[in-house]
């Protein structure tokens, strides 16, 4: 069994997406997602130059082997670009793995150990009267979480707000556009939010809210104390996710359960807020954390020291990489959460999949594998367009986190 070809393919249904394809000489096939919104080509460049030469020939079957071969062997350890490459080709062997011997992808991780994944859906509002149809929209789909974002009054753009009031993306152009902020009109105006979807919901829907990386430790220890009453599932990112220590200040202030690690790629970055039990949740994803060999030891990890897992799944990280995520939940112990962004109709297409949404649960596919492929002559038709996220400023112009 070798690998006789390494496809990437970057494509743009909507938004980027850049996807690894694996050939065997049995002709069986594994897909990874090697998606890193904004880095698209440096990923794809990466991959194709520093990656892709030393697959062919490789034995598939040996993913522990290849997953050390690439990270130790790269020398330069980490970074995002790195371990999403690794990523990649580590989801598109296990897919390969499924496929031989003709089971799910679960099933090879130990087996399931619930009936589905609780998803939570994205709430959003322009302003505080909106909000509420906006969580019973969720509610009416079954959703039992939901992750709440509001405009922000005297702010023109808020993070996790869509504008046009479609889905949110906020890759959205060339050159980064700029959006304000301000730390005092959020603070004041956020536990409004909850005190109304509280009383207007009940005890019962799971509520979540991601800061995105805005606030000092202090403020966040504040924004926590003051949504104590509403009883958040987690409060998400409340600092910038390398001031560590930040998360021993707000802790000692608050039992607002928190959840961090979109934006970590490995298990170095996150070994010292679950071995001191700082965080509640931790949610990286198989796409940037180094696929789910190295997804799956931070989540064993996280296990021994009661954090359970919440992993990303915002629309820039493929229908590839929900399909890998899924299968992780769904046999791992300390399953919390999964986020669930639904893909575009168009995206959906590109990348056929068997996983499915029914009653507030998310599926995987049945079939060998990961049960998801992209189909590349749809994807051929939909060329990379440049897209970065964008930036974010003080009102008096400083540059703040985004
Ligand atoms: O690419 C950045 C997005 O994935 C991120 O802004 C989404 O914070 C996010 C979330 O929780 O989904
Ligand atoms: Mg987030």
């Amino acid at each position: 069994m070798k690998i006789v070809d390494a496809r990437v393919i970057v494509t743009c249904p909507g938004r980027n997406f850049v996807t690894l394809k694996l050939v065997t000489d049995d002709g069986v096939t594994g897909v990874g997602d090697a998606t890193l919104n904004g880095r698209e080509l440096a990923v794809e460049a990466y991959l194709r130059e520093h990656v892709v030469p030393a697959l062919i020939g490789r034995d598939p079957a040996r993913i522990e082997d290849t997953w050390q071969y690439l990270y130790k062997g790269a020398y330069w350890r980490r970074g995002p670009v790195t371990m999403t490459a690794i990523a990649a080709v580590d989801t598109a062997l296990w897919d390969i793995k499924g496929k031989y011997a003709g089971l799910p992808v679960y099933q090879l991780l130990g087996g399931r150990s619930r009936d589905g994944v609780t998803a939570y859906g994205h709430a959003y509002a322009a302003s505080l009267d909106e909000v509420p149809a906006a969580v019973a929209s969720l509610v009416a789909q079954n959703y039992r979480a939901v992750r709440v974002q509001c405009g922000i009054p005297g702010l023109s753009k808020t993070y996790g707000v869509s504008a046009s009031g479609g889905s949110y993306e906020p890759a959205d152009s060339a050159v980064p556009s700029v959006e304000s902020w301000s730390t005092s009109r959020y603070l004041a105006f956020v536990p409004t939010v909850f005190e109304r979807v509280r009383s207007e919901f009940g005890p019962d829907l799971q509520l979540l809210h991601d800061v995105h990386h805005r606030l000092t430790p202090i403020e966040a220890a504040r924004l926590g104390r003051s949504l104590e009453p509403y009883a958040l599932t987690w409060l998400e990112d409340p600092v910038p996710a390398e001031l560590q220590d930040g998360y021993r200040l707000i802790r000692s202030h608050t039992t607002t359960p928190l959840a961090v690690g979109e934006v970590f790629n490995s298990i170095w970055d996150c070994a010292d807020l679950i071995q001191s039990q700082l965080i509640d949740y931790v949610r990286c994803s198989v796409v940037h954390a180094g696929g789910i060999t190295h997804l799956r030891r931070i989540f064993d990890l996280a296990a021994l020291h009661h954090v359970r897992s919440g992993s990303h799944g915002a629309t820039d990280l493929s229908p590839i990489c929900m399909a890998a995520a899924l299968h992780l939940d769904l046999a791992i112990p300390n399953f919390g959460l999964q986020e669930h962004m639904p893909h575009t109709a168009e995206t959906d297409r590109v990348f056929p999949h068997g996983y499915h949404f029914a009653d507030g649960l998310l599926h995987p596919s049945e079939e060998p594998g990961l049960g998801v492929d992209i189909d590349e002559e749809l994807a051929a038709r939909y060329p990379y367009r440049p897209a970065s996220l964008p930036v974010n400023r003080l009102e008096d112009g400083t540059l703040h986190s985004w």
